[in-house]
């Protein structure tokens, strides 16, 4: 029998990367975080979201990003999560031309409970770039930071120069 994707599991905690540097990046991230709250199996009570930062492009191309954080409770897998993701990237109009091409909307998932996931090339977890990546450890320390460690933080501070915290 195949795994029910939502029905009777307790309660994960996970954590998305949300990107964009491509049209409205504001108005992209907030809707992105009304979508995941309204996801069925995501409790919509347990979203928070970091501030809005805007970073320059790490390995990619275009203007300035805005970056984020989102925690949340879920009762999905994670690929049913990562699904879910997909689908709300696609619905603000995503393209994948070429890898880290500029997008409208980019959601990681990057840490799913204590969970180690192994499924290259669609499905590692943690997110194998995240602990490298200032766009991603700043919002994730701002939120939780007993999830980045402080030398985590430090091998990152030249990038951090270029994260700027703007907004709620
Ligand atoms: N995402 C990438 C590659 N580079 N740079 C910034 N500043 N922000 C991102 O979200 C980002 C990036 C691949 O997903
Ligand atoms: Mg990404
Ligand atoms: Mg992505």
């Amino acid at each position: 029998m195949t795994e029910p994707l939502s029905a009777s599991r307790s309660p994960v905690k996970a954590y998305v990367g949300l990107g964009a540097n491509l049209g409205d990046a504001a108005t992209a991230l907030k809707d992105a975080l009304a979508k995941l709250a309204a996801t069925p199996g995501v409790d919509g009570a347990s979203v928070k979201a970091s501030s809005i930062y805007r970073t320059a492009p790490i390995d990619s191309s275009g203007p300035d990003y805005l970056n984020a954080v989102a925690e949340l409770s879920t009762t999905l897998t994670a690929p049913a999560l990562l699904k879910a993701l997909q689908s709300i990237e696609n619905a603000a109009g995503r393209e994948r031309p070429y890898r880290n091409a500029p997008r409208t909307l980019d959601l990681d998932l990057l840490l799913y409970g204590d969970g180690r996931i192994q499924a290259p090339p669609t499905l590692v977890v943690p997110h194998p770039r995240m602990w490298e990546r200032a766009f991603v450890l700043v919002p994730l320390h701002e939120l939780a930071p007993g999830k980045v460690s402080q030398a985590t933080l430090d091998a990152v501070a030249e990038q951090a120069r270029g994260v700027h915290r703007i907004g709620p």
